[in-house]
């Protein structure tokens, strides 16, 4: 580990200075509840960051491959860690891997305010996507210890692990870590290379075994807060730079297996084959319509592996993954029995067999109030017209709604392009975004009785 990586799991000492040459607040001085000063981040440290942490994990085609528990995960959080305490934060790593920066509050006792996103991406992915939730948030903390500015409440930023699910085919491991509702049979899991997620913990130098001390306890937390790319095209249609997230799709994620009979590509008669990849293809087509049939419903089949592969070879077996999401859970459950039963019914006309087994199964959550209300007034405040949307991608939020209320904050995305190299928000959307964020959780840290 480098000299940056931060201690584990040491308690962070309250630290008191005050120090910035702007407005002076002596802890304890500013009662409950002040508005904010009207401070501004400094968007050209947020915009260096977001470049710097670009670089590490990019490849030749300029996307960024950032695996979770790997060197260039583990890159990144060091980074990370470092701006963490530039911010006045003490930095620390739970027993899943998540890494926190904690910015004391006037009330260390009190229930905690939560700020944060991921560093993993998916495969040859885009620098925005989960780095603009972390990044903004510590530059968010940065200008208010900079200003001597200290909530209430303490606030913590985490850079959560395996938000994406890219490596083990299940995601949010950092937050489901967080929320108590990781289970120690998910550590089993494997990646491609067949490393379980508990071997990857230990190479990373954890004890997989202790994964539960990440659970944080009932009412420990005061509120989560996430900023993050829209990944859609909605803000860009409506022509404003920030959203006020309205609630956050459930993806459910099926591994699915179709078995027919390979044969000679010349010898065996259309009326005489059993092709897996036909099956495939017939249902694949079933499931878009099913979709297509509902307002939000989507569905994606993004990994397909056929065999045996020959060109002169009818396929015996095709193995593909779907992802399947809705803001609506009973819809999502029709539509998962719709295409069951044509996967039934394909298999019966076929003679093959479909095997389907769940990867997640994550049901929709709506924000909280509670943030949903920090985050328009703090919009208004910075004279954003902010529209109202829902996310039809997951984010690790939606893991501690059981916890904590949460909310979530879109900045806009160029094009609705994610999860590419030409993933892109401007550096003015970028700033607009962390501004609102920054008098969110001033408002967040200090709110409530427990905390006064
Ligand atoms: O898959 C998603 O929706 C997110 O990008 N992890
Ligand atoms: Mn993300
Ligand atoms: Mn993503």
């Amino acid at each position: 580990m480098t000299s940056d990586t931060p201690e584990r799991n040491t308690r962070p000492t309250v630290d008191h200075r005050d120090g910035g040459a702007q407005r002076r607040a002596s802890a304890g001085g500013l009662p409950a509840q002040s508005p904010l000063p009207p401070l501004r981040i400094r968007g050209d440290r947020l915009w260096q960051r977001l470049l710097t942490l670009g670089e590490i994990g990019r490849g030749a085609d300029g996307g960024i491959t950032r695996l979770s528990f790997t060197p260039e995960e583990r890159a990144a959080k060091d980074t990370v860690a470092a701006w963490m305490r530039e911010a006045g934060m003490t930095v620390r790593e739970d027993a899943v891997g998540n890494l926190i920066g904690r910015y004391e509050g006037r009330r260390p006792e009190a229930a905690v305010v939560l700020a944060g996103s991921h560093v993993d991406s998916v495969p040859s992915g885009g620098r925005f996507d989960g780095p603009l939730g972390v990044i903004g948030a510590v530059e968010a903390v940065q200008t208010l210890h900079e200003a001597g500015l200290r909530p209430l409440r303490p606030i913590e930023v985490i850079a959560f692990t395996d938000e994406e699910g890219a490596r083990f085919r299940f995601g949010m491991i950092g937050s489901r870590g967080l929320a108590g509702t990781l289970t120690r049979e998910e550590l089993e899991a494997r990646d491609a290379d067949g490393v379980s997620v508990a071997e990857a913990m230990r190479k990373a130098g954890l004890d997989p075994e202790a994964y539960g001390m990440a659970a944080r306890k009932p009412g420990s937390v005061h509120a989560y807060v996430e900023l993050h790319i829209e990944q859609g095209k909605v803000l860009e249609d409506a022509g404003q730079p920030v959203g006020v997230v309205t609630g956050i799709a459930g993806p459910l994620w099926l591994s699915i297996s179709i078995s027919g009979e390979p044969g000679h590509a010349g010898a065996t008669p259309m009326r005489l084959r059993h092709d897996a990849l036909a099956a495939a293809a017939e249902w694949m087509l079933e499931v878009e319509r099913a979709a297509a049939r509902r307002p939000h419903t989507v569905a994606t089949v993004g990994q397909l592996h056929l065999s045996p592969g020959g060109v002169n070879i009818i396929p015996g077996r095709v193995d593909l993954t779907l992802d399947l999401r809705d803001i609506d859970e009973a819809v999502r459950d029709e539509v998962e029995r719709e295409i069951r039963a044509a996967a039934d019914r394909i298999a019966k006309a076929r003679g093959v067999r479909f095997e389907m087994t769940d990867l997640q199964r994550i049901p929709p959550v709506p924000c909280a109030p509670l943030v949903m209300g920090a985050i328009r007034q703090a919009a208004a405040a910075e004279g954003l017209k902010a529209p109202e949307l829902p996310s039809g991608a997951g984010h690790d939020g939606m893991q501690l709604a059981g916890l904590c209320p949460i909310g979530m904050i879109f900045v806009r995305s160029q094009r609705g392009i994610s999860h590419q190299p030409e993933e892109y928000s401007t550096p003015e959307d970028c700033v607009a975004g962390v501004q609102v964020l920054l008098r969110t959780l001033w408002s967040l840290a200090n709110q409530g009785e427990d905390a006064e």
